[in-house]
């Protein structure tokens, strides 16, 4: 083959290239004009990358075909392990930017001047699943911040749930074994209900309240937008007089908090397992930049001697009706990731990341944490130099005498890769800094070496209690029915009847509901606790994500369903009503390429029918044109359309046409429809729609629970 013989223009993107067929007709695509040249790993430029070099046309491969070595072997190492937990992830780039001057708690750099922004990268994940897992999991979700502050990286590795399973971190590796995949048979994938998972929360109670929380609705987030953010652990603040102040971060979505209900994320799965990650990137990419506000909850040693829990223990929060936030800062999210690999996947969060001004506490589960995070990082990114990836890498000047190992791309320059050393002005390199540098706090330390759990540990059912009765009926309906479906696929019955002797210590209705909704023939009796229940903790409304709706649709997404014939005023009024809220609308169609509307202009659509269904939106509209209601109602994913929206309580905004196809469907419509007679009633849909779902249809749905 003469390169050049059969050459062609070939145009996409409005970009021309040429390009060619080889002998066996593959296509070459040719260098030319500001396009690079393909080379090889060394800078060899390459002739032709779609034969590897053989001996005749139809002889064996040689072995010196350098470019084919190096692509196969590049290629064949392009895994690296994946977290052991927290696999599947999301990051994107923004700014942490300070409100206030913190300095008479903190000297931290990053809280000393308001306005200034400090770089930031956060990754968003579930714990269990693997790397390929759905985004709807029912977990905890990783809520991980790396701020690059002129004083060091401070990572702020937390979940969007403010407790944890275990409260010494020598129990993680159970915990974590016993949520995964069965190691005999490999699943089940990204789901806690199974029997390991549940057989090892029943057999430790200190778990009790963070069932409750992770059968909550918060383990289903509508995306990571709506999410709430916890450094779970007490922390200190150290300010320049080395007084110590007790802290809990916060970070609390601007758009509120929202999750899906259970039937709709089982769908989502099925629909878009990239849920959550597709939404971030959506956002980000429209400039519709995610915000959350850091929100700081300072206590002293005299409050946390007064304090019913111990602060030290990461399965107790403190309510912020006791403790108030204190909003000291916001973060934005306003970039994606150049590249998934070189960013989400490689980043390296570690909790012993801190900078002068915050330190630790002993809480055992931190403790723990601050040993184990390198061990995992060197494990998944293959040697000490990982500190040095763009992504990891401090962005304030950083010297250290550390140097070699694999991949050493910044070594020490000059003599000097020691010290002390003689070389002062010839390259000794650097030197302490005994004012500036990170101090750790001299809390004074005795006692003997022991294993033991500490007795103000022992209470682990108060504050499952406290987080329950301060749900209102909805959550409390929903927390029942998770706990329903969950032990329905344990499967001995031995380990539902030990949780649900649990839920005896916590609310008795919640453990009748269960009990009911299990068919236990018989009712356990209460686990043994190692302190009673206390019920003098009143509800704390602030754990309720219903009490707090943002009452707005901004940063939700509109669903249209149109046909041919729709109605081009209402479709316009319906878009425009929903852009003004700050919302994002898909058009959905029969066929994608969309739809001719009444007034016969043509109307692109962004999705076909089969690809769109309702769980995908926060609210959906059905703008069908005359003579199709009866053709739609036979079509499978219209019904469920339908149906799925009513079933998940969302506002439905429907015009005159779509009524047989919502009657044969639903039934009756209900005060959650909204029907849209003209134009003008496209405003008031949208207005309903930032209440965000109609809860009042759930009072007459047959749940799961209550079957
Ligand atoms: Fe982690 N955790 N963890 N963890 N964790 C990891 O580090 C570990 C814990 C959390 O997006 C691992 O880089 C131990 C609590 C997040 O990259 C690993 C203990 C909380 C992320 C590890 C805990 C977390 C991790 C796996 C018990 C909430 C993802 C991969 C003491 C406050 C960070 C990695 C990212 C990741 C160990 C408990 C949050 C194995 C030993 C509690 C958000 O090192």
């Amino acid at each position: 083959m003469t390169p050049g013989r059969d050459k062609r223009e070939q145009k996409t993107d409005g970009v021309t290239s040429t390009t060619f067929r080889g002998n066996g007709g593959e296509t070459h695509q040719i260098a030319e004009g500001d396009v690079p040249i393909l080379t090889t790993q060394q800078g060899t430029p390459i002739s032709d990358d779609q034969n590897s070099l053989r001996i005749g046309e139809h002889g064996p491969t040689a072995i010196e075909d350098f470019h084919f070595r190096e692509k196969i072997f590049h290629f064949d190492h392009e895994r690296i392990p994946e977290r052991v937990v927290h696999a599947r992830g999301f990051g994107a780039h923004g700014y942490f930017e300070t409100y206030e001057s913190l300095s008479e708690v903190t000297k931290a750099d990053i809280f000393q001047r308001a306005g200034e922004k400090t770089p930031a990268f956060v990754r968003f994940s579930t714990v269990a699943g693997n790397k390929g897992s759905s985004d709807l999991a029912r977990d905890v979700r990783g809520f991980a911040v790396k701020l690059y502050t002129k004083e060091g990286n401070w990572d702020i590795v937390g979940n969007n749930i403010p407790v944890f399973f275990i409260q010494d971190a020598i129990k993680f590796p159970d915990i974590i074994h016993a949520a995964k995949e069965e190691p005999d048979r490999g699943f089940p994938q990204a789901q806690t209900a199974h029997d390991n998972f549940w057989d090892f929360i029943s057999l430790n109670p200190e778990s009790a309240h963070m069932a409750l929380w992770i059968m909550s609705d918060r383990t289903i987030p509508r995306s990571f937008r709506f999410m709430e953010g916890f450094g779970v652990h007490t922390f200190r603040l150290i300010n320049a007089e080395n007084q110590s102040t007790f802290v809990k971060f916060h970070w609390k979505p601007m758009l509120g908090i929202q999750s899906v209900v259970w039937n709709e994320a089982v769908k989502i799965n099925g629909a878009d397992p990239d849920f959550h990650r597709r939404d971030l990137w959506n956002a980000i990419q429209r400039g519709d930049f995610p915000e959350w506000e850091l929100g700081l909850q300072l206590f002293d040693q005299d409050f946390a001697d007064s304090f019913a829990f111990d602060i030290l223990d990461a399965t107790k929060i403190i309510p912020e009706e006791e403790v108030p936030i204190r909003r000291v800062g916001r973060l934005v999210l306003d970039r994606c990731v150049d590249n998934f690999f070189a960013e989400t996947e490689q980043v390296a969060f570690c909790t012993q990341n801190i900078v002068p001004g915050v330190d630790f506490t002993n809480d055992p589960l931190l403790q723990g944490r601050n040993f184990s995070y390198l061990d995992t990082q060197l494990k998944r990114l293959g040697g000490p130099n990982f500190t040095y990836l763009p992504i990891n890498a401090p962005k304030c000047p950083f010297h250290t005498f550390q140097q070699d190992g694999h991949m050493a791309f910044i070594n020490p320059k000059g003599r000097a890769n020691y010290e002390p050393n003689s070389w002062n002005s010839q390259g000794g390199g650097p030197r302490e800094s005994p004012e500036g540098g990170f101090k750790s706090y001299p809390s004074e330390e005795q006692g003997p070496k022991q294993r033991i759990r500490s007795e103000t540990f022992a209470d682990h059912y108060s504050q499952a209690r406290q987080f329950y009765i301060s749900q209102t009926d909805v959550e409390q309906q929903h927390i029942a029915e998770a706990f329903t479906f969950e032990l329905s696929k344990v499967q001995t019955p031995e380990i539902r009847a030990r949780m649900v002797s649990h839920l005896l210590n916590v609310d008795e209705e919640l453990a009748k509901t269960v009990a009911k909704g299990l068919r236990l023939r018989e009712m356990p009796t209460p686990a043994q606790a190692a302190r009673p229940t206390r019920d003098d903790l009143k509800a704390s409304p602030a754990l309720s994500i219903l009490r707090h709706g943002p009452e707005s649709f901004k940063g939700r997404k509109l669903g249209i369903l149109m046909t041919d014939g729709v109605h081009a005023d209402i479709l316009e009024a319906l878009i425009s009503e929903a852009q003004a809220a700050n919302a994002t609308v898909e058009l959905i169609a029969p066929n994608v390429g969309g739809v001719t509307a009444d007034n016969g202009s043509f109307i692109e659509a962004h999705e076909k029918i089969d690809g769109a269904p309702s769980v995908l939106y926060d609210a959906v509209a059905i703008a069908i044109g005359d003579d199709t209601a009866s053709r739609l109602a036979a079509h499978a994913s219209v019904r469920d359309f339908v149906s799925d929206a009513f079933a998940h309580y969302k506002f439905i905004g429907y015009v005159a046409e779509a009524q047989p196809l919502i009657e044969n469907v639903t039934g009756p419509v209900d005060a959650g429809f909204i029907e849209l007679r003209s134009a003008a009633d496209a405003k008031t849909f949208i207005e309903r729609c930032s209440k965000l779902r109609y809860w009042n249809r759930s009072a007459g749905a047959k749940t799961a629970a209550t079957l």
